[in-house]
């Protein structure tokens, strides 16, 4: 009979968290899509990740114009961060960024296992 008080208790407990956790996640994927809707596009950049990789190891784009990326993980759960920029996509979705001319690193930002080091790319901006 405690038992089954204990584990009622700790499944409430992981129902709470997880219903946080989706709250937080569903806010930043609004600000996301708001982002967008108001910058137009000249360019789109597709990415896709899986275990443990980008599907390139170098994307180009044009520089100082809106490139929308759209990320999607197509294996596992992965996000796109480039460096020097505020893009975090986690697992799926898009954002516009404006590039100056340079070389970005492209990482993933959720830890998703073993080759997670590995799972980098390059995009450049010219
Ligand atoms: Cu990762």
């Amino acid at each position: 009979m405690k038992k089954s008080v204990l584990l009622c208790a700790a499944a409430v407990m992981v129902m709470l968290l997880a219903l946080s956790g989706c709250g937080n996640n569903n806010s930043s994927n609004a600000s996301n899509q708001d982002q967008t809707k108001n910058q137009k596009a000249d360019k789109t950049l597709n990415i896709t990740a899986t275990d443990f990789k980008f599907n390139k190891q170098t994307y180009t784009v044009p520089a100082n114009k809106n490139v929308k990326i759209n990320f999607e993980s197509k294996e596992g759960v992965h996000g796109l961060g480039i460096t020097g920029t505020k893009v975090n996509i986690e697992n799926k979705g898009s954002e516009i960024v404006k590039l100056k001319p340079g070389t970005y690193h492209v990482h993933c930002t959720i830890p998703c296992g073993n080759g997670h080091g590995d799972m980098k790319a390059k995009i450049i901006a010219q």
